[in-house]
């Protein structure tokens, strides 16, 4: 059935320590909270210009969030807010990001997804969709020359798939055999365009032979098909480099932005899709394998409700960058 765990990879999931899941799952919590905030204070007129969330893409991220090591390398694309959380970045880290305050990781510059830490490993992405690819695929070239066994992930929609930069660097990685995971995030929507009006091949995994590399296939609403699916890729091309690229088939379950009311999405996608919630399924799998309880994840969510809400309003409070720093971190002190 669709949105079941699988024999399979129910087996999988009893080879991991138990602990793994319960990180799992309170990621994507956390992350699923965070951005109902953002949409939250979108609606408040808080933030200006619109706000993008990974509702319903959680399962994608966290997977890699989990899998990573310290050296690894991420490159977040719009809709792994659950990546940045995963690797260090906080709640009330977000929420001065989109409120654009001083103290966040773009120190007020940007109000929406163009963050990230480089301490953590996590790039800053550009708006130019396929551009970040080539940017890991040399960070992990030079880690590595500095005797780190460092990987590198790039997320990218299957919209960014047909860019000219998304070709480039997968053959340039192939050819020089760069330990990158790519995952497409197939969302079955790049804006308003349907996959239908993207590509005409009948997977987006069928390119990977084009490139020379192996192509794989997950469930991105299924956290443990995911974690089990990119830590095996990831262990595996640390020690045998070279790129691979994951189609991760899921949904958008928002607009492509807030502004966007998504009535071109038809509504039986989406209800198939909210049956399919990661969270849900995850929460389902847990509760059966006695990993989790409803009083246990009650007090799970009610943490981080607790923290959200208290990293809203510290953010909330704090004022504005002074426009006199509008010229700092432009270019480097002479
Ligand atoms: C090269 C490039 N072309 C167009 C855009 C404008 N744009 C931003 S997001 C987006 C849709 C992206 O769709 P997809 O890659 O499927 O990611 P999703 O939003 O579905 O996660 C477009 C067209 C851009 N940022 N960069
Ligand atoms: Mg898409």
């Amino acid at each position: 059935m669709p949105g079941m765990w699988t024999l399979e990879t129910v087996q999988k999931v009893a080879a991991v320590d138990s602990a793994v899941w319960v990180d799992v799952l309170r990621l994507m919590v956390l992350a699923r909270k965070v951005d109902e905030q953002v949409i939250r204070l979108c609606r408040q007129g808080q933030i200006r210009g619109s706000s993008f969330t990974g509702i319903g893409q959680e399962a994608i991220s966290v997977a890699v969030a989990v899998a990573g090591e310290p050296d690894d390398l991420f490159a977040p694309c719009i809709r792994n807010v659950a990546l940045h959380l995963g690797r260090g970045e906080t709640p009330l880290g977000i929420m001065r990001q989109v409120l654009a305050r001083p103290d966040g990781p773009t120190g007020g510059r940007d109000g929406n997804i163009h963050h990230g830490r480089l301490e953590n490993g996590v790039y800053a992405m550009i708006s130019h969709l396929g551009a970040m690819i080539s940017v890991v695929a040399g960070g992990v070239m030079a880690k590595r020359r500095h005797g780190k066994d460092a990987v590198g992930v790039a997320f990218v929609g299957d919209g960014a798939s047909s860019t000219g930069d998304f070709h480039e660097a997968m053959n340039f990685a192939a050819v020089f055999k760069v330990p990158v995971l790519v995952i497409i995030e197939n969302n079955h929507y790049a804006y308003s365009t349907p996959n239908s009006r993207q590509f005409a091949c009948r997977h987006l995994v069928d390119r990977a032979v084009g490139y020379g590399i192996e192509g794989l296939s997950a469930d991105g609403n299924n956290a443990a098909e995911m974690y089990v699916t990119v830590r095996g890729i990831m262990d595996d091309i640390r020690t045998n480099p070279r790129p691979v690229l994951l189609e991760a088939e899921t949904m958008r379950m928002r607009g492509h932005g807030e502004h966007d009311d998504f009535k071109y999405v038809p509504e039986e996608l989406l209800l198939l899709y909210h049956r399919r919630d990661p969270i849900k399924l995850a929460l389902r799998a847990m509760k059966a394998a006695k990993l989790m309880d409803d009083s246990a994840f009650s007090a799970m969510e009610a943490e981080i409700e607790a923290e959200i809400s208290q990293a809203a309003k510290q953010a909330l409070s704090e004022t504005e960058p002074s426009p006199d720093t509008l010229t700092q971190g432009v270019y480097a002190d002479a």
